[in-house]
């Protein structure tokens, strides 16, 4: 080996020396910090940019994004600072070139400053006299972390509603038609779970169904509740609670106004009634804007009540005026999705289940749209407003949305929910503080996370988590989407 090296050191002496030569006297020279006087003086030149003008990261790059570097004519140290550019604030700059982003980018929710992930920085390449400067852009690329969406079924006629049944992935989905599937998760396979019959065992007649949700029967035993309509009207329904159904009326929902049902803190069912109009929704003589607690009454044939009302219900809140979701937040909040009429979509959360006042017709998110809401007593502001628009963190009607609570890390602890038009948003729960309102600049948008490996999440129009903690997303065009780690 030594005596290899040494033969080829010999066999080119030659060009290296010369090559030598040249630039140990072109050193010496052509210094002017070193105090030599004498020789022929060369002029100093700035440092050269040798790296690329452009690089590309991942989202969630902690660490060395980019490593600078710039060649000095002279030989001299570079020192490399960040010298400007749209986007300075993100980076820090290490005095050898290692270029990383303060805050690990998100691609979901872009940091700089026109929000199309390119990242602009200027970086200046200094030998202590001279300098030279370079417009950097970083692209920051997607990363789906950890997320896998499958479409597990299609071809669903009309679905309305999707629930937990409560053991392994077993999802109950709610066909507009009267019918209850059961659906295993993993599979797709589908079959009848229920169907609403009347006394001589045939489908109700004209009964069909709204929307779905799994609460407490009696006690902690939990079944599923229905919204139903039927000649105009809303009703709620417990799914096998009696030998046979019962309907809890509602309201008149025959000018289109929506309905959504969901669970509460407390395991009772929560049906959320709109009021398009805005007349009813401060008016204690009708349910039209209200939220209703639904219970199953232990004892329907205590005192005269004829015919025994089999549920309990209790007026909890006003002023809502087109309802999409309700469900409930890790820390026992329920939070409530309410499409606004031109201004705001809004999502408001409350511990409070009593008095609340949701603010319609005065208020879309946190304005006044109409003259008198400062007189409202238990004014639950939203905790999260959405411009009504065709932007990515705007709003075509909010989808109620569900706490993931399961094992991927992307969207854990995170509020996931969608808009009628298909986009997907997520917001981390801790962003929810009493008191604020979030706006939807905070919103990541997830719809490259969420891209399902066959249809479009289009239509959303209910999420669920199965009993093992496994996301559903039903759209309403007849596909069910499940959400699990890679
Ligand atoms: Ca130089
Ligand atoms: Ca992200
Ligand atoms: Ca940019
Ligand atoms: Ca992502």
């Amino acid at each position: 080996m030594r005596f290899q090296t040494g033969f080829g050191w010999a066999g080119r002496s030659a060009a290296t020396a010369i090559a030598l030569t040249l630039m140990l006297s072109a050193c010496g020279g052509g210094s002017d910090s070193g105090g030599s006087s004498g020789g022929s003086a060369t002029t100093n030149t700035a440092p050269t940019f040798t790296s690329a003008g452009t690089a590309s990261v991942v989202e969630n790059t902690a660490g060395t994004a980019y490593t600078a570097s710039a060649n000095d004519a002279q030989g001299d140290s570079v020192t490399y600072s960040i010298a400007g550019g749209a986007d300075a604030a993100a980076f820090t700059l290490g005095a050898g070139g290692a270029l990383s982003f303060v805050q690990p980018p998100n691609y979901d929710l872009p940091g700089d400053a026109n929000g199309d992930n390119v990242y602009e920085v200027t970086l200046k390449a200094s030998d202590g006299k001279l300098d030279s400067t370079l417009a950097l852009a970083i692209t920051v690329t997607n990363d789906r972390e950890g997320i896998t969406v499958k479409r597990v079924a299609t071809g669903l006629v009309d679905p309305v509603g999707i629930a937990s049944l409560g053991s392994g992935s077993d999802i109950a989905v709610a066909l507009k038609a009267n019918e209850i599937l059961k659906i295993n998760g993993t599979t797709g396979a589908a079959s009848q779970y229920y169907v609403f019959k009347n006394s001589v065992s045939a489908p109700v007649p004209g009964l069909t169904l709204l929307g779905l949700t799994r609460a407490a029967a009696s006690g902690a035993s939990k079944s599923l509740y229905a919204l139903t309509a039927q000649s105009g009207r809303a009703s709620v329904a417990c799914v096998s609670c009696w030998y046979s159904p019962s309907y809890g009326d509602l309201a008149d929902i025959s000018n289109g106004t929506s309905v959504a049902i969901g669970t509460g803190p407390d395991g009772a069912a929560f049906v959320a009634i709109g009021d398009p109009a805005g007349t009813l929704a401060q008016s204690s003589s009708s349910n039209a804007g209200k939220l209703i607690r639904f219970v199953v009454n232990p004892d329907p044939y205590a005192g005269a009540s004829v015919p025994p009302d089999l549920y309990l219900r209790n007026t909890v809140g006003n002023g809502l005026h087109a309802p999409s979701g309700v469900t409930t937040l890790p820390d026992g909040r329920l939070a409530v999705s309410d499409r606004g009429g031109s201004v705001f979509d809004e999502l408001s959360l409350t511990a409070s289940l009593t008095s609340l006042n949701f603010g319609w017709p005065f208020y879309e998110g946190t304005q006044e749209v109409n003259a008198g809401g400062a007189a409202l007593s238990g004014l639950v502001m939203p905790s999260l407003s959405i411009p009504l628009g065709s932007d990515k963190r705007q709003s075509r009607g909010i989808v109620g949305g569900i706490a993931y609570t399961g094992s991927i890390p992307g969207i854990a602890n995170q509020y996931v929910f969608a808009d009628a038009d298909g986009r997907i948003w997520s917001i981390p729960l801790a962003k929810f503080v009493a008191g604020t309102t979030v706006q939807s600049s905070a919103l990541e948008v997830r719809n490259e996370d969420f891209k399902p490996d066959v249809g479009t999440i289009d239509h959303p129009i209910g999420f669920a988590l199965d009993a093992e903690g496994t996301l559903y997303i039903l759209d309403s065009d007849g596909d069910l989407f499940r959400v699990s780690a890679a």
